[in-house]
């Protein structure tokens, strides 16, 4: 789809005596052509926010209240007045015991609730002694592997107290049915238990990758949640709908909004399938929203999407009449992509705004990211600033002291007016494809958030966007000159701006979890352990009568996986009895094309993105092909905005891109590569397993190239590495044979002809 950049202009309204006195300070110019901003919710049409908001844009606006329908202000009356929001940091690495020591003190030093990171092979249902994921265990979150590990992760914390949020998807029935056996083995009631799981799994199939199993399985995993939770856990949030991921995947305000909105549709309809009535279990749902740099917008989002889920509960469910199921309640997250590896300090100045956007916004809950989140795993320094950061907002700003304080702002009431009608349409139009789990089949949310995506990177690389110290008042000796695109290969580059991380012994953790395995495994009762695993099996194959409205838990997999975890079933035997029934999902691979060059041509023309289209052109005329690059993930890491984004830019630029199956083992990335014959292989890694999984690569690529012998044999296929990679680990990668590595803030279009340059060579 193509934009002019006039659209929607017309709409603009101004204030008549205003336009005069500014015409005359805008030297003669029209202000409505050079003042109008043309906000970043380009993909959605919500194109122009006006330089100057009068009483007249508000003149429509009804009195609201917070904490009454239709909660524009508020899910609670007196908000922070009373009660100011849940301090809840993100965490979760290495063991068990570290993890445990870190929550600790994290709540001593005025943390609030829990919220725990596990690590990618228990969201994709593996245990750590699974050979596929052998670069994973304990890198990007705790690792788990049986309630006594997860009873180890809260000893000494009394969770009828503390309330604990856990980010899981995938694994969502053993995670949650340990975390449930450990409270209880604690002393904890079922009624006591507080707290949030994540368990949406449709922005998974959207942006986040890590699911297990098909979409069909996958809701009814989270029906038999809903109807359990519901049932005996009252206190309980059974889902966290979450719009922060497909912000971070690149989707704009407006997208993030409709698309988490539709979600939240989706699971209504899922709970109200599983026999229960609306006012039954929707007052647990909860959201989770990103925050990131466009301070306005983000407030106006928080607003709306308080307005429009309880319009769309109105509308769409007659039967619910308890005003907590029209209420929504989100966390919020400061946005890690908005995080610059470049001039890491500024990153504080940015998680600052944009955590005073949550709480302008209204959230219930939220986490403040450390500064070093774009580089590695937070140190103890970078996440008390973090923590200190929400700290210093409650308690010396006097923030908190008045109820939705830009309430009644011309230019916030009017935002929150436009991004409601442009979610609303989006909300539409996923309804129109039979609700989002149809429309996720149909590939429409994936593409539209790619293309949001594609277009802000070339908004970023054109320059017509500014991120400080990376494309703009860059350090002297930055790490990714733009004059290159590659740091310096003897990873010398240190600069002002650099900072220390956190490193993670990935062969230390996996020794101790395949230790406790071990353990486990000696002590249970395996009679106890096969029977339970059986009888979830069982039920995942037999076909549901979803219709009866009743609170029989018996055929519940919630209530069976229980019954697995007290037996000290693992969560891989968990997952996989449950794979046996289900199968396991394969993603179809989709890639957008043409919104990268759209855009960056749209602001800057005759550029580089011209000269490296004429150099992939020439490329071709001497060597009979286009320069040809295999895009890959590897391990359990499924963040793929940077992969998909440098994929297309690249196609966009000329290069033939093959985009490789998430959740590759190095051995089958080699064995594409030389399959598709590939000059370069592009690793795209966020969740530190390139020390493992990248020489890995190199080593395989050597084997099965000498193994092939002829004519394959003798060329020599390039390794690249894009992602969050520290500057200490550059010698390491370049050491093991990697050709460049591209961190982030590197532009598409310099990697390119870079890479251009070193094919030409390898040639
Ligand atoms: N007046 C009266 N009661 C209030 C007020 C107020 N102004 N503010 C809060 N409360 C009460 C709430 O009703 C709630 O009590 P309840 O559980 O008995 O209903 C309690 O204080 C806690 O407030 P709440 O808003 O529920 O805050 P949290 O417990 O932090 O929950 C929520 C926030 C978004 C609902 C939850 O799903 C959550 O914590 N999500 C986190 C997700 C996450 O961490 N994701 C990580 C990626």
């Amino acid at each position: 789809r193509s934009y002019s950049s006039s659209d929607g202009k017309d709409s603009v309204d101004l204030d008549p005596e205003w336009v005069k006195m500014a015409t005359k300070e805008c030297k003669g110019a029209d202000p409505k052509e050079i003042l109008t901003w043309k906000t970043l919710e380009v993909c959605t049409l919500l194109a122009y926010v006006k330089p100057l908001y009068t009483k007249e844009d508000t003149a429509h606006l009804e009195k609201e209240i917070p904490g009454k329908y239709p909660f524009t202000r508020g899910p609670y009356a007196t908000m922070y007045t009373y009660r100011p929001w849940t301090i809840r940091q993100y965490a979760g690495f290495s063991t068990v015991e570290e993890s445990n020591a870190f929550y600790k003190a994290n709540l001593l030093a005025g943390q609030q609730g829990l919220s725990v990171a596990f690590d990618l092979a228990t969201h994709r249902g593996y245990d750590s002694d699974h050979p596929r994921v052998r670069g994973d265990v304990g890198m990007a979150g705790v690792a788990i592997d049986s309630v006594e590990d997860m009873k180890i992760l809260f000893s000494g914390i009394d969770l009828s107290k503390v309330s604990v949020s856990m980010t899981m998807n995938g694994a969502v029935l053993p995670i949650l049915a340990m975390y449930i056996v450990t409270a209880l083995e604690e002393g904890c009631t079922y009624e006591q238990m507080r707290g949030t799981i994540q368990n949406d799994i449709l922005k998974e199939f959207m942006v986040r990758n890590t699911y297990i199993y098909p979409t069909g399985p996958s809701m009814r995993i989270i029906g038999d949640i809903i109807k359990f939770t519901s049932h005996k856990m009252p206190n309980y949030n059974s889902i966290s709908i979450s719009g922060y991921h497909i912000m971070e995947a690149g989707a704009d305000s407006v997208l993030e909004l409709g698309f988490t909105v539709a979600d939240g549709i989706e699971y209504i309809r899922t709970g109200v399938n599983a026999g229960l009535s609306v006012d039954k279990f929707a007052p647990r749902l909860s959201f989770f929203w990103g925050i990131g740099m466009n301070f306005y917008m983000e407030i106006a989002k928080m607003r709306a999407g308080r307005r429009l889920w309880a319009h769309m509960i109105k509308k769409l469910f007659p039967s619910a009449t308890n005003p907590n199921s029209m209420r929504l309640r989100a966390h919020s997250q400061t946005s890690g992509w908005s995080l610059t590896e470049q001039d890491p300090y500024n990153n504080i100045v940015r998680t600052t705004i944009e955590a005073m956007a949550a709480v302008l916004g209204g959230t219930q809950s939220l986490h403040t990211n450390s500064l070093d989140e774009a580089i590695g795993l937070p140190t103890e320094f970078s996440s008390r600033i973090a923590r200190n950061t929400q700290i210093i907002l409650q308690e010396e700003a006097n923030i908190p002291k008045v109820v939705d304080p830009f309430a009644g702002s011309y230019l916030i009431e009017s935002l929150t007016d436009q991004v409601f009608n442009k979610a609303l349409d989006i909300v539409n139009e996923v309804e129109e494809l039979g609700g989002m789990a149809k429309a996720i089949e149909s590939g429409m949310p994936k593409l539209r958030i790619q293309e949001a995506a594609a277009r802000r990177q070339a908004a970023i690389d054109s320059g017509k966007e500014t991120i400080v110290g990376v494309n703009k008042y860059k350090l002297k000796n930055s790490s990714s000159s733009s004059d290159s695109g590659s740091a310096d290969k003897s990873g010398k580059k240190v600069d002002a701006g650099q900072v220390e991380v956190l490193s993670i012994d990935n062969k230390a953790v996996l020794e101790k979890q395949l230790a406790k395995l071990k353990k486990v495994k000696a002590e249970r009762d395996d009679n106890l352990v096969m029977e339970s695993l059986q009888a979830l099996e069982d039920c995942a194959n037999e076909i549901q009568d979803n219709a009866s409205p009743n609170d029989d838990l018996s055929k519940n997999l919630l209530a069976l996986s229980i019954k697995a975890a007290q037996s000290r079933a693992t969560v891989g035997e968990i997952s996989l009895a449950l794979e046996r029934a289900f199968g396991r999902y394969q993603p179809p691979s989709l890639l957008v094309s043409g919104a990268y060059k759209q855009e960056y041509q749209d602001y800057n023309n005759n550029s580089i993105v011209d000269k490296v289209i004429e150099r992939t052109k020439k490329f071709l005329d001497e060597h009979g092909r286009r320069p040809r690059v295999l895009i890959v993930k590897m391990g359990q890491d499924g963040h793929d905005r940077g992969a998909n984004v440098v994929a297309s830019g690249f196609a966009d630029l000329g290069f033939d891109v093959d985009v490789g199956p998430l959740f590759q083992t190095p051995e089958e990335a080699a064995r594409l590569a030389i399959d598709s014959d590939v000059h370069v292989i592009g690793v795209s890694s966020l969740a530190a397993g390139h020390k493992v999984l990248v020489p890995k690569l190199i080593e395989e690529l050597k084997a099965q190239l000498n193994e092939a012998g002829d004519g394959i044999g003798n060329h020599n296929i390039l390794v690249i590495v894009g992602g969050v990679i520290p500057q200490i680990d550059y010698e390491f990668l370049y050491k093991s044979g990697v050709s460049a590595i591209y961190g982030p803030g590197t532009p598409i279009p310099d990697s390119a002809m870079d890479l251009i340059d070193k094919i030409e060579a390898n040639i």
